[in-house]
C-alpha cells in the first residue's frame, strides 16, 4: 500500500492530464501572485479593480473552453473547473468575475450568436479589454426567472428594451451586457440581447452596502427604452433554455470554485491548530479539533471527485443539468459549513481580516444563493427523483 497524502486524499492529481495540471498550476500562480496580494484591501474598501479582467485575459484565464480562433484555449471543462478552484481559493468575488465573463457572457455569444457577434465581442472579452455582465434576475424575479417583466418590443429596425435587472455581477463596469427579455415579436418567448455601454437609456448603478462578495462589484441594469438593431438579438436560442444553458456551465464551475475556498479554510484551520497552544498542547492535538479537520477533508475530497466526474461527463457531452445541481448545491453547502467551522476554530482571531476565513465564510453565503439557491437545486433534484414539480 502507498503512503497517504492528506492534501490529496483520493489522488485527484492522478486523474488529471498533463495539460490540465499545467493550466491549473498557471492559474494558481496567477491567483497567488496577482489576486492574493490585493484582496484584503479590495474587500475592505469594496473596490473592484477593472484591470483584473485584462490581467486574467493576459494570463489566458477567460473563456478557456472556447476555441482558439475566438480567444479561448479549447480547454476541457475539467480545466475550467480547476481554474475556478484556484481563483476562489483567493476569493469568491474574483471567481465570480471570471465565471460571469467566461460562462455567462462569452459562452452565450459563442453558442447562440452570429459569426459577426462572435468576431465583434469574443476576442475582446477573452483579452479582458471588454468586461461583460449577464442580466437575468429582476427585483421581482429571482428564483423564478420566468416571472421577468423586461420586455423587447419590435421597432422598424430592431427592438426597444424596457425593464430592470437586479443583482448583476460586473454591471457598473461592464462594456457588454447579455440581457434576457420577453419578446412580443417572438410570441412572448424569452430572448437574449447583447447591449453595449453608452446606449441611450441604458444605465447600471452600483448596489452598495454588500457585506458579502465585496471584491466583486454588483449593480442593476436599467433599460429605459433602449433601442437596438436586429443585430443585437442572439438568434440561435429562445426560451429559458437560453439562460439555463449558460447557467449549467457557470454552476458547474462554482462547484469546483467553492471547494478552493473550502480548502483555504481547512488548511488555515490546520495551521492555526498546530501553532496555537491551549491547556499546554496544540489545539490540533484535541479530539474535537481533529474530528473537524477530518470532516473537512472528507467533504472536500468527495466534492472534488464528484465535480471531476461531472466535468468529464461534460467534456464527453454526457452531463445532465441535474448532475450539475447536485454538485453545485452540495459543494456550496459543504464549503459554507467548512468556512463557518474554520472561523470557529480560529477563536477570536477568526473574525480578523488577516486570517481570511471570515471573508470566505461571508462570500460563500452569496455563492450558496446565486445561480440557484441551495433549496432551489434541492427542488430540481426532487423533481427528477419523483417526477413531481414542487416549485409552484
Ligand atoms: P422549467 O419548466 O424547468 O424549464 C423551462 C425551460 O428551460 C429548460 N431548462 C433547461 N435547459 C438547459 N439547462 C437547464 N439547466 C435547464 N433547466 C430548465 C427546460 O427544458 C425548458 O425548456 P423548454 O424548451 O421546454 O421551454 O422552468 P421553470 O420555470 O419551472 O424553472 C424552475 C427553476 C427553479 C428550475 C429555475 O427557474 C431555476 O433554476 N431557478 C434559479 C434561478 C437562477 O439560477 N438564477 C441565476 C441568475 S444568474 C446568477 O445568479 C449569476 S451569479 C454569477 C456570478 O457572479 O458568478
Ligand atoms: P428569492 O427567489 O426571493 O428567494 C428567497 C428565498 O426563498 C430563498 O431561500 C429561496 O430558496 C426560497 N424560495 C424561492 N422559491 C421557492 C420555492 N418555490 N420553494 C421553496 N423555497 C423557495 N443574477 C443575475 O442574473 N446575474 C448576475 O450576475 C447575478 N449576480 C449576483 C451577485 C450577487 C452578489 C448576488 C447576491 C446575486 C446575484 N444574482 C445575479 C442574483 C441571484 O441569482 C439571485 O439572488 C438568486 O437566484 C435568488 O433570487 P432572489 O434573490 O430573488 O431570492
Amino acid at each position: 500500500l502507498s503512503r497517504f497524502d492528506w492534501e490529496d486524499a483520493l489522488r485527484l492529481e492522478d486523474q488529471l492530464t498533463e495539460d490540465e495540471r499545467m493550466l491549473r498550476d498557471a492559474a494558481r500562480s496567477f491567483a497567488q501572485d496577482r489576486l492574493q496580494t490585493r484582496v484584503l484591501d479590495a474587500y475592505r474598501d469594496e473596490k473592484t479593480d477593472p484591470a483584473i479582467f485584462r490581467e486574467m485575459g493576459e494570463a489566458g484565464l477567460l473563456g478557456v473552453t472556447l476555441p482558439e480562433e475566438y480567444g479561448g484555449l479549447g480547454a476541457s471543462y475539467v480545466t475550467y473547473g480547476l481554474i475556478a478552484r484556484e481563483i476562489e481559493r483567493v476569493d469568491s468575488g474574483y471567481r465570480s468575475m471570471m465565471s460571469v465573463q467566461s460562462s455567462l457572457v462569452m459562452y452565450p455569444i459563442y453558442a447562440y450568436g452570429t459569426e459577426e457577434q462572435r468576431q465583434k465581442y469574443l476576442p475582446k472579452l477573452a483579452s479582458g479589454e471588454y468586461i461583460g455582465c449577464f442580466g437575468l434576475t429582476e427585483p421581482d424575479a429571482g428564483s423564478d426567472p420566468s416571472g421577468m417583466k423586461t420586455r423587447a418590443e419590435k421597432t422598424a429596425t430592431g427592438y426597444r428594451l424596457t425593464g430592470s435587472k437586479m443583482w448583476i455581477s460586473n454591471s457598473p463596469i461592464a462594456d457588454v451586457f447579455v440581457v434576457w427579455a420577453r419578446s412580443e415579436a417572438h410570441g412572448g418567448k424569452i430572448r437574449g440581447f447583447v447591449l453595449e455601454k453608452g446606449m441611450k437609456g441604458l444605465s447600471a448603478p452600483k448596489i452598495g452596502g454588500k457585506l458579502s462578495l465585496r471584491a466583486s462589484i454588483t449593480g442593476e441594469i436599467v433599460m429605459d427604452g433602449v433601442e437596438v438593431g436586429e443585430d443585437a438579438l442572439l438568434p440561435n436560442v429562445e426560451g429559458l433554455k437560453g439562460p439555463f444553458g449558460c447557467l449549467n456551465r457557470a454552476r458547474y464551475g462554482i462547484s469546483w470554485g467553492v471547494l478552493g475556498a473550502a480548502e483555504f479554510c481547512w488548511h488555515a484551520a490546520r495551521s492555526y491548530g498546530l501553532d496555537r497552544k491551549q491547556f499546554g498542547k496544540p489545539i490540533a492535538q484535541t479530539q474535537l479539533f481533529q474530528k473537524k479537520l477530518a470532516d473537512m477533508m472528507t467533504e472536500i475530497t468527495l466534492g472534488l471527485h464528484a465535480s471531476l466526474q461531472v466535468g468529464r461527463l461534460m467534456d464527453a457531452g454526457r452531463a445532465a443539468p441535474e448532475m450539475i445541481s447536485l454538485v453545485k448545491r452540495n459543494n456550496c453547502g459543504k464549503a459554507l459549513d467548512i468556512a463557518r467551522m474554520a472561523r470557529d476554530m480560529h477563536g477570536g482571531n477568526g473574525i480578523q481580516e488577516e486570517y481570511q476565513v471570515m471573508r470566505h465564510m461571508v462570500n460563500l453565503e452569496t455563492v450558496n444563493t446565486y445561480e440557484g439557491t441551495h433549496d432551489i437545486h434541492a427542488l430540481i433534484l426532487g423533481r427528477a427523483i419523483t417526477g413531481l414539480q414542487a416549485f409552484v
